[in-house]
């Protein structure tokens, strides 16, 4: 029995005692329930940020003083230059040879705009065998780590409401051929909703209104979980961070790991020149010297809009959330140290909660604030970070909406003009349309060949080479 006097004085003193207001009619169980969520809250972070983002003097929106585009590494394509990018490629190449590199997906969210019931790496993307995310992330790093000679570890980072989800999922299917002992889920941490008078909002009278701190919460879970330790025990400094709603990602790519370890980088980021002025991703920017990604809903419309003299937009690098991070710096922001934290965003959101009278209410208007940390807003904190320039076929095509732009139909289309140019670049006949889409319905395994080099070694070594027909598979 977990002694609750201390944590009901220390909710008092705080000016959240009524948190307690329905202790006493509970069940034990369910004040053991309570006084556990309870436990999870860090009053004093949450008064820091009521005084911060809720005082009515707040500053909405973001500091645009002294901004300036970020560099960035132009793809040899785009005129980078070609020897740099080999090198990088062969450093990168030669980390994952010595083990030095796990992959690390951040898989907490709560994925409302699909609107799928259930873990979203469990989501079914693939054109022809239907696999979910999970399944491609798992066969891209399995094969990768033969690739290399070294198994890699595979970190994802889960939230309370799909962590049980997500483990059963992937023991059901074998973790889909990795070894069991290099998969590991860990949990992110919560923060508690407040009303817009810092107040604590109860969801039911015995529980607290928590949700997830955000994917900037995965620093704080990575050394929390014991998943840095287990890092360095295995030798491994380096983490290559992506989105669970992306199959297109390089899970595992030699040359931006490459980038990364040559530069001394602590936190390295790649960016793809926005499509259109107005395209929902962050902006890489420097302001006072230092890396920030700003938001697209943060940057002025104006600024998002803006041109030079040749008429290209001035703030062209878009973010696509794919990071290597360097461990050590992972723990020291994870440390909070004095000025390292990560800081909190306000989200104002429609939050079940209980009225006055204790009954549970859906609010039609947003009734409080969820605060989140973003996991950029630690790059400007990262010695010489490096931003790289990459192709939005090769590594972007997220699943986020049901319909529409990021939907399962975009997403699927852009697996298969991936699979259409691998072929093609490797001499197969595939009929495509002006849009590289292909005729006929095609799926590569990541198992056969999960980026181009693979695809090609693969491809070269398949005898009789198939032809390409409606339902072809390479497994
Ligand atoms: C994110 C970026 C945006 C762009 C875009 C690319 C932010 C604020 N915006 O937008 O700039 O790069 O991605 O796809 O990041 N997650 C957790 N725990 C949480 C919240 C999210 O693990 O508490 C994970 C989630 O499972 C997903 C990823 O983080 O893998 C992105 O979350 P999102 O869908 O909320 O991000 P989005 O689309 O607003």
């Amino acid at each position: 029995m977990m002694k609750h006097e201390p944590l009901l004085t220390s909710f008092r003193e705080a000016g959240q005692g009524h948190v307690f207001a329905y202790f006493d009619e509970l069940s034990p169980d369910a004040q053991q329930t309570l006084l556990a969520q309870a436990a999870e809250v860090d009053l004093a972070e949450i008064g820091r940020l009521t005084r911060t983002l809720l005082a009515k003097d707040a500053v909405a929106g973001v500091n645009v003083e002294g901004l300036q585009p970020a560099p960035y590494e132009s793809r040899p394509e785009q005129g980078g230059d070609v020897a740099q990018w080999a090198e990088a490629k062969a450093v990168g190449e030669a980390a994952l040879r010595a083990g030095r590199v796990a992959a690390f997906t951040v898989a907490g969210g709560q994925g409302t705009r699909l609107g799928y019931d259930g873990p979203k790496g469990t989501f079914p993307v693939t054109p022809l065998k239907r696999k979910p995310l999970f399944q491609i992330f798992a066969e891209k790093i399995l094969a990768a780590g033969k690739r290399y000679g070294r198994p890699l570890h595979w970190f994802i980072m889960t939230s309370h409401q799909n962590h049980a989800a997500t483990e059963a999922f992937l023991a059901e299917h074998d973790y889909f051929g990795l070894e069991r002992a290099r998969v590991h889920c860990f949990r992110q941490g919560r923060m508690p909703a407040v009303g817009f008078d810092g107040k604590i909002l109860l969801e039911t009278k015995g529980t607290i209104a928590l949700s997830p701190d955000g994917h900037g919460g995965s620093l704080r879970a990575l050394a929390r979980s014991g998943a840095l330790d287990l890092m360095e025990r295995e030798g491994i400094d380096t983490l290559s961070y992506f989105q669970v709603d992306n199959p297109l990602v390089r899970c595992i790519d030699p040359a931006f790991v490459g980038w990364h370890l040559r530069r001394g980088s602590e936190m390295s980021s790649k960016m793809v020149p926005k499509a259109y002025p107005e395209e929902k991703v962050g902006h890489f920017c420097v302001q006072h010297g230092r890396l920030v990604v700003i938001e697209y809903s943060d940057l002025p419309m104006a600024l998002q809009r803006e041109t030079d003299a040749r008429g290209n937009l001035r703030y062209p690098a878009g973010s696509i959330a794919l990071h290597v991070i360097d461990r050590e710096f992972v723990r020291r922001m994870a440390s909070g140290g004095e000025g390292v934290a990560l800081p909190f965003h306000r989200a104002d959101k429609k939050i079940a909660t209980i009225d006055a009278t204790g009954t549970p209410v859906k609010p039609e208007k947003a009734n409080g604030v969820k605060f989140e940390m973003f996991v950029f807003d630690a790059l400007p904190f990262a010695k010489n970070p490096v931003v790289i320039e990459t192709l939005r076929a090769n590594d972007f095509s997220p699943v986020k909406n049901a319909e529409g732009a990021d939907s399962p139909k975009t997403c699927r289309d852009d697996q298969l003009r991936q699979f259409a140019r691998w072929l093609k670049a490797n001499g197969a006949d595939v009929a495509v349309d002006a849009t590289g889409l292909p005729a006929a319905t095609i799926e590569v395994s990541p198992l056969f060949g999960y980026d181009e080099d693979s695809f090609a070694d693969a491809w070269a070594r398949l005898e009789p080479k198939p032809a390409v027909a409606e339902g072809l598979y390479l497994g």
